[in-house]
């Protein structure tokens, strides 16, 4: 039975992947690195150092160098998400999110995100969320199944009981390798190894999913 949901916060409940593209962008223009909106979509769910190391490639810097941009590039998009209100949970989440409370099922964040705290509190969801597994949680970053072990650990259930939604191939990857069912958000070239693949959570309800997952055998 399916006692808890994991959500990841880019790409599911909110669009932050613009926000963090805008940020790259500027210090890649600042450091003379080629970089683009293309190239962006990439680095979806990656750790901010895993993705500053793919902008610079061959590119030699020191240990302090890389600190420094990263703490730049962090910067930047702190900066940027002061702003974030209610308005931008992504359509379907406060639905899904009142089905799953209605029905018992309890919720964490499992993001990679270092500002997933500020972000949820920003977004106004903070209160119904009852674990979170961010930046902070782990050592191992996403497609290691470590952030979302620790989430369902958060939550006291077991992987088996645990369902993960994500947007990028290395979080159902990492929600896969740990023994969760795996919802997907996307394209299948991207989301296609989920055991449910969806365009977004728009009009996305609790007893759509219940009876898909039945179907599985869950
Ligand atoms: C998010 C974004 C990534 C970002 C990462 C780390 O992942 O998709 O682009 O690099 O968090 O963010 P920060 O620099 O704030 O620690 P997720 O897991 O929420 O999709
Ligand atoms: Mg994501």
């Amino acid at each position: 039975d399916i006692r808890g949901f994991i959500f990841d916060l880019d790409g599911v409940l909110t669009d932050t992947a613009e926000y963090h593209y805008l940020a790259w962008q500027k210090l890649a223009d600042e450091e003379g690195l080629p970089f683009s909106r293309e190239a962006n979509e990439a680095l979806r769910g990656v750790s901010r150092r895993e993705s500053l190391l793919r902008i610079v490639g061959d590119r030699k810097y020191s240990e302090e160098q890389l600190q420094e941009m990263m703490d730049r590039k962090n910067r930047y998009y702190v900066e940027s998400i002061q702003n974030i209100s209610p308005q931008d949970l992504l359509p379907g989440v406060v639905t899904l999110l009142d089905e799953l409370k209605q029905a018992g099922i309890k919720i964490a964040l499992g993001s990679a995100s270092k500002n997933a705290r500020t972000v949820i509190e920003k977004l106004g969801i903070a209160n119904r969320i009852d674990a979170i597994a961010d930046g902070y949680s782990v050592q191992r970053p996403k497609p290691a199944p470590d952030l979302f072990l620790y989430a369902a650990n958060q939550l006291g259930l077991e992987p088996s009981q645990s369902v993960v939604v994500e947007d990028a191939e290395a979080g159902i990857e990492a929600a896969l390798a740990g023994g969760m069912w795996t919802i997907g958000l996307g394209p299948a070239s991207r989301v296609g190894a989920a055991h449910i693949v969806l365009p977004s959570l728009a009009g996305v309800h609790w007893s759509d999913l219940h009876a898909k997952l039945n179907e599985l055998g869950i």
